[in-house]
């Protein structure tokens, strides 16, 4: 077959409920994520240097956050045609109500399929960290001569109930497919994990097409609960396996399959962890493939006096006599004389004022957190101001004060 026609919908309307507060403002997509990205970064990455250039982006929950980012950083080539980022919020073209579910969603955007008509579809989750060549998937796909492809991996078994599990055979043919079953059988090569799906799909068109048609007339709604069971009993559904996928670039020292679903503050807060590092298990820095993310227009990062280790400072950022260790600081934070940060992750257009010292804190934007704070250090005193996690990490909820106050 010529290198197929594809088309991308990828699924960027998740409310992400487990990362609030985070998630008060804006989707789950839309979060902030290392020195300068968004979570939606890295599927949008993903897509482009796999050479995937037609892009409907289905958005809904919050999406004013996520559409301004994609106005600012995804304006891919508007003169070449089939080249573009397209935002689709819910039309209400099929009915009064918005999206009802992952495949109402896509569904509802039919429309879309027909006018380009492409070979595959390419749907995908926007809410995971990870470099994935999606080319090496199509091709996986078009050698088994699948109706669909899901792509998976290995995941501990007792974290089954948050992901559709699959039961395949040796050539990757899915077996069973069930959407966060309560007691999912383990792999047979490894009794403690299990096989997971990492919401990434391809489908030849018209399956699909008839896929979605048939779940709307029984009143279903979501691929993991209804499309992929389905259709594992009636067509040829393939698992790829993520672990033999490689991008070009990574070093020795990375883990060669990350993929992190930062659905909750802990594993948000842990991935970030896992840029950091002069060995990070993910290395942003990979000009073979790049995650793109807007362009800051305004300065870079200036250290007037401090004692900086292990951390990340974005644009705009100054630190004024500052400890900052194992930190992720974005733009245009102010770290004044005296102020301490620990594994601490501070979104853009904060103000840390003297004296203050926030350990195991993530602070959202649009903050000035005021002399001589502590934070970090008493959970029971943060539980009465801020959101703290099981574990203990503290979340400063963005603030609502303008950026003039900062400076
Ligand atoms: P979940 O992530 O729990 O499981 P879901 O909440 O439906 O499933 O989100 C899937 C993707 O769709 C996310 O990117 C989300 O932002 C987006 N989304 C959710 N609702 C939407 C809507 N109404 N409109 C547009 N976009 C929407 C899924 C699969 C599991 C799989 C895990 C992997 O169902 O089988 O294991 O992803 O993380």
């Amino acid at each position: 077959m010529a290198t197929p026609r594809i088309l991308a919908m990828v699924m960027a309307g998740g409310e992400g409920k487990r990362l609030h507060p985070l998630t008060a403002e804006r989707s789950k997509p839309s979060v902030p994520f290392g020195g300068r990205y968004r979570i939606v970064d890295f599927v949008l990455s993903n897509m482009i240097n796999s050479e995937i250039h037609a892009i409907y982006l289905l958005v809904q929950y919050k999406s004013q956050s996520l559409i301004e980012h994609v106005r600012r950083a995804w304006a891919v080539s508007p003169m070449i045609l089939g080249h573009f980022v397209t935002v689709v919020p819910p039309q209400m073209r099929a009915g009064p109500d918005w999206f009802q579910g992952t495949a109402d969603a896509v569904y509802q955007n039919l429309n879309l399929i027909y006018q380009h008509r492409p070979d595959l579809i390419a749907v995908f989750g926007a809410d995971h960290i990870y470099r994935m060549d999606i080319r090496q998937m199509v091709n996986f796909h078009l050698e088994c001569g699948a109706d669909a492809t899901v792509a998976a991996l290995p995941v501990p078994i007792e974290q089954s109930a948050s992901f559709g599990i699959i039961a395949a055979e040796a050539d990757g043919r899915i077996r069973e497919f069930q959407e966060k079953p309560a007691q999912a059988t383990p792999m047979p090569s490894d009794p403690k994990r299990a096989y997971a799906s990492m919401g990434n799909y391809l489908f030849s068109c018209n399956v699909l097409i008839e896929a979605l048609e048939e779940a709307h007339r029984n009143g279903e709604n979501d691929f993991g609960h209804h499309i992929l069971p389905r259709l594992t009993r009636t067509h040829g559904v393939y698992a790829y396996d993520f672990s033999t996928n490689r991008v070009p670039g990574l070093k020795p020292y990375e883990d060669q399959s990350y993929w992190r679903d930062v659905g909750t503050i802990d594993t948000y807060f842990n991935a970030h962890q896992d840029v950091l590092g002069e060995q990070p298990c993910f290395d942003a820095f990979n000009l073979q493939w790049p995650i793109y993310s807007s362009n800051y227009q305004g300065p870079i990062a200036k250290i007037l006096s401090g004692d900086i280790e292990n951390s990340i400072l974005a644009g705009g950022t100054v630190v004024k006599g500052a400890s900052v260790r194992n930190s992720v600081v974005r733009r245009e934070v102010i770290l004044e004389e005296g102020v301490e940060l620990e594994d601490c992750i501070i979104m853009d257009y904060v103000c840390v004022k003297r004296g203050s010292k926030l350990r195991r804190t993530i602070v959202d934007r649009y903050n000035v957190i005021e002399p001589g704070t502590r934070i970090g250090y008493d959970a029971d005193a943060d539980r009465q101001r801020y959101v703290v996690t099981p574990s203990g990490i503290v979340v400063v909820p963005a603030g609502r004060r303008g950026l003039d106050l900062l400076y």
